[in-house]
C-alpha cells in the first residue's frame, strides 16, 4: 500500500487530505486569534493549510450578509438564513477540492453558527439545519466556551446586529443543544498561549488522521 493511503471501513481506497477544522464560539470568544495562529502552528510544520471565515463578506451574497450585519438593509430572517448558508455552499467545492490537493482549512464559523444564531431568533431548529445538509463536515469542531456576560466584558461589542448581550445568551443556549461528544470544547477565559497549546494538540492529531486518508463526509451527522 502506498504511504498516502490506506482503506476506510468500506474497503474503498482514501486519499491522504488536507483537514477542515472549525473554531465556533460566541462573539468576542477569541475564535479569530486563535485561528490565526493555528494557522501559524501548522505552517510552521511545514503542513499546507488556510485561514478560512464564514461569513465569507468578499462574494456578492457575502456584500448582502454585510450589509445586513451592519444594519445598513433588512432581510427576513429566513431569507437571512438561506444566505448564510448560500455562502457556505458557494465555497463547497473549493473547500472540496484544497482538502483533496492536501491543505488543511481553519474556518472561524461554519454550519453551527448558522443554526445557533437563526434558531436563537426562534426559526425552528431543523428548518435551520436542513440547508447546511450536504456541505462537507468538519473533522474537527473547536468550540472556545465563555459565558455571553464574560464575552461582553471583552471590550465591549462593535454596533453590528448580533452583538447583545441577551441575543448571545440564546445563541449560547442552541450551540449547547448542537455540541456533541466529538466537540473539542476549551475554556475560552483561560490565558490565551494555553488555549493555543490545547488547540494544537487536538489540531495535529486531527491532521495527522487526515493525512493517513480519514474519509471525507457530509453534514448532518446529528
Ligand atoms: P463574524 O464575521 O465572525 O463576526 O460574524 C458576523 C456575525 O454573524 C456574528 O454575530 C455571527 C453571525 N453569523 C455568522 N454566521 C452566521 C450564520 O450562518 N447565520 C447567522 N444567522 N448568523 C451568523
Amino acid at each position: 500500500m502506498e504511504q498516502s493511503s490506506m482503506n476506510d471501513l468500506n474497503g474503498v481506497s482514501t486519499e491522504a487530505r488536507g483537514a477542515l477544522i472549525v473554531l465556533e464560539g460566541l462573539d468576542r470568544s477569541g475564535k479569530t486569534s486563535q485561528s490565526s495562529r493555528l494557522l501559524s502552528y501548522l505552517e510552521g510544520l511545514g503542513h499546507s493549510a488556510e485561514l478560512w471565515r464564514f461569513p465569507d463578506r468578499t462574494t456578492s451574497v457575502g456584500k448582502m450578509i454585510s450589509s445586513y450585519l451592519s444594519n445598513e438593509s433588512q432581510l427576513d430572517d429566513h431569507t437571512i438564513h438561506l444566505l448564510f448558508s448560500a455562502n457556505r455552499w458557494e465555497k463547497k467545492s473549493l473547500m472540496e477540492e484544497k482538502l483533496k490537493s492536501g491543505t488543511s482549512l481553519i474556518v472561524d464559523r461554519y454550519s453551527y453558527s448558522g443554526v445557533a444564531f437563526s434558531s436563537a431568533k426562534g426559526l425552528d431548529i431543523d428548518w435551520c439545519k436542513a440547508p447546511e445538509i450536504g456541505l462537507l463536515a468538519p473533522d474537527l469542531v473547536i468550540y472556545l466556551n465563555i459565558l455571553p456576560e464574560k464575552a461582553a466584558e471583552r471590550g465591549g461589542y462593535g454596533g453590528e446586529r448580533y452583538e447583545k448581550l441577551e441575543f448571545q445568551k440564546k445563541v449560547a443556549a442552541y450551540y449547547q443543544i448542537l455540541r456533541d461528544a466529538s466537540w473539542k470544547v476549551v475554556d475560552a477565559l483561560l490565558p490565551i498561549e494555553e488555549i493555543e497549546k490545547q488547540l494544537q494538540v487536538a489540531v495535529l492529531d486531527c491532521v495527522k488522521a487526515c493525512q493517513g486518508g480519514k474519509p471525507l463526509s457530509c453534514l448532518w451527522s446529528s
